[in-house]
């Protein structure tokens, strides 16, 4: 079989420091193998190669129309690119992506950071209007309302709204105020990644906010702060006795519905 054989010739690249000479071992060995060795071998490359097994299902499945049929019972997604804030004062640029797959009653948030600074925790949000239905954007160099050349937290608030829900070990508990943030490691990046009950976020919301619904694709997601030595003009707001390093917004982006 044609495809088989260029797996073969993958696997062996991958891990062997003279292909050559180990692909005509490999081939040779190959041959002499019984059909039932060749089966097994065969399903462990197929779950290797999960990734170009479906993606070749799917586009088969769309030639055969059953591509309706699944897109009915596929997951939602909702998705945001987080662009750099305030990267003069961070000293790097802050980039990511928030993803948050909706399937059944489980709803994954998942987010990805890079150049954010390293080896501390870092506050992420979702940000939204509390009332009424507008839309969050994020900040741009205009909403720096006190020409401090910083876009604080306080001055986020008329193009985004409010803090609503945390993405911590607890996003549920909407507590804003935790030490459960993720942290970035010393190269400045890290990963979070949560499940939570759909419902259960829904009702926690709705009971914070009265009269609002998560509506994701009209909000944003935010990621905070600097180290706590980093200096700040005394003009940077921050909310209650937070120190203004912690909130201060370093990456922002705006949700939207994947596919539309
Ligand atoms: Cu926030």
């Amino acid at each position: 079989m044609p495809v088989r054989g260029r797996h073969d010739f993958d696997c062996v690249n991958r891990v062997s420091g003279t292909p050559g000479i180990t692909i005509q071992k490999h081939v040779a060995m190959e041959q002499k193998r019984s059909s039932d060795a060749d089966h097994e071998e065969n399903t462990m490359r197929l779950q290797k190669h999960s990734f170009a097994a479906m993606g070749l299902a799917g586009v088969l499945a769309a030639f055969a129309g059953i591509s309706v049929v699944q897109a009915e019972n596929a997951d939602v997604t909702y998705k945001a690119e987080l662009s750099p804030l305030n990267s003069k004062t961070t000293g790097s640029e802050a980039r990511g992506e928030a993803a948050f797959t909706i399937s059944g009653d489980q709803l994954t948030i998942h987010v990805s950071a890079k150049g954010v600074s390293p080896n501390m925790e870092h506050l992420q949000h979702l940000h939204g209007f509390a009332k009424g239905d507008r839309k969050s954007k994020c900040p741009a160099a205009r909403n720096d309302t006190n020409g401090d050349g910083i876009i604080d937290l306080i001055e986020t608030d008329p193009v985004a709204g409010t803090t609503m829900v945390p993405f911590h070990d607890d996003p549920v508990s909407m507590e804003i105020v935790k030490d459960t943030y993720p942290a970035a490691g010393a190269d400045g990046s890290y990963s979070y990644e949560k499940t939570v009950s759909l419902k259960a976020l829904k009702d926690a919301f709705a009971a914070k906010f009265p009269g609002q619904q998560l509506d994701l694709d009209r909000r944003v997601v935010f990621l905070h702060g600097v180290p706590a030595s980093t200096k700040l003009p005394a003009t940077v707001a921050s909310l209650d006795n937070i120190p203004a390093q912690v909130t201060l917004p370093i990456a922002c982006g705006e949700l939207k519905k994947a596919g539309d």
